[in-house]
């Protein structure tokens, strides 16, 4: 009978290809697949669960809460703080720093997620997903403070990302490229379905919120505008559009088959720096896209290489398919 590689198999096997692997980084991520697997049986009961609908709180950046945004936040910290692998987490949904209780042992690694991306989506049957990312905790450090979390996304040791679509799909990077795996209720693994994705260098696909037109700046508008113009334009070819309203599912697509996803800087969010947070969704995001070959910019500079100054910083994301994003930089710097 034919299982396939599990998740759990292929980090371990990963993980051999390093003489000084002690266990516990193929172990958080094991913690990390259960929270998945719950969040994404919750998603897929909705209605019949009592998950959908708000939750009545609002969280750190005023945003209003969800359901499924506080229990996936549960399901997160629950699943992550017991098993001596993570010194402390952070999330989208939480103000400060979670330090795990007294009881628990200390780890190596920082933890942070946006455990609902996409939250205007649950409602409406849309997809959604989590997103997550894994740092280093400083040497030494017991009790980490927001300032041990705050690293550029080049010291990332992996990211990734569960999509809860019509299939639930987790895609992983640990920095040796990316691969996707597909959730099997039938043995309720992820089974590894999509080796060594990679995002093709060119492509005729945008993903932008268009609503927000009046308010970008003239390097996205020039580009939106010539795509806009398709074969009669500078680009002399059809461009397409998608908009999911769930970052998880516009950069799924793009890993699969190529094109941009733009959250640029705009007048209407310049005073928070862009929409998207940094720690939880660019970084990862950008490692993700990055390790499959494509890049990912805020437009001026490589999203890996800033230096955080906060844990919820707000950054424009654009990421893709290497030569467009390389052409939106141009299109930044001619100003
Ligand atoms: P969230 O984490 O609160 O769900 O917000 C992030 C989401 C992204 O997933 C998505 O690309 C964007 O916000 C959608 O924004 P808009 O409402 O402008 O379409
Ligand atoms: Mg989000």
């Amino acid at each position: 009978m034919q299982v396939g590689t599990t998740v759990t198999q292929f980090i371990i096997e990963e993980q051999r290809r390093h003489a000084h692997a002690t266990g516990d980084f193929t172990s958080l991520i094991n913690d990390i697949v259960i929270a998945c697997k719950a969040i994404a049986n919750a998603v897929s009961r909705g209605s019949l669960a009592g998950v959908l609908g708000h939750a009545g709180t609002e969280n750190v950046q005023g945003e209003d809460q969800k359901k499924l945004d506080v229990l996936a936040n549960e399901a997160f910290l629950r699943c992550n703080e017991w098993g001596g692998r993570v010194a402390a987490m952070a999330s989208e949904e939480m103000d400060d720093v979670y330090n795990l209780p007294a009881v628990y042992p200390r780890g190596r690694y920082l933890l942070l997620f946006d455990p609902l991306d996409g939250s205007s989506n649950t409602d409406v049957n849309g997809i959604i997903g989590t997103i997550f990312s894994v740092l280093r905790c400083p040497d030494g450090v017991t009790e980490p403070s927001a300032e041990h979390f705050l690293q550029p996304g080049s010291q990332q040791v992996a990211a990734g990302m569960a999509v809860y679509g019509p299939q639930t799909i987790l895609v992983l990077t640990t920095g040796y490229g990316v691969n996707g795996f597909t959730l099997d209720d039938t043995i309720g693994e992820f089974v590894l379905t999509h080796p060594e994705m990679r995002v093709p260098e060119d492509s005729a696909e945008f993903a932008i919120n268009a609503s927000n037109q009046r308010h970008w700046e003239p390097p996205v508008q020039r580009y939106i505008d010539e795509c806009l113009a398709g074969t009669d334009g500078p680009r002399g070819r059809d461009f397409n559009m998608r908009w999911m309203g769930a970052m998880v599912g516009d950069v799924y697509r793009v890993l699969c088959r190529g094109g941009v996803f733009l959250y640029p800087a705009d007048a209407k969010t310049a005073k928070k720096g862009g929409k998207l947070r940094l720690m939880y969704e660019a970084n990862p995001v950008a490692m993700l896209i990055e390790q499959a070959g494509g890049a990912a910019s805020t437009g001026r500079e490589r999203l890996l290489d800033l230096q955080p100054v906060g844990l919820h910083q707000r950054v424009p994301v654009i990421v893709g398919s290497k030569h467009e994003v390389e052409r939106i930089v141009a299109y930044h710097r001619e100003g």
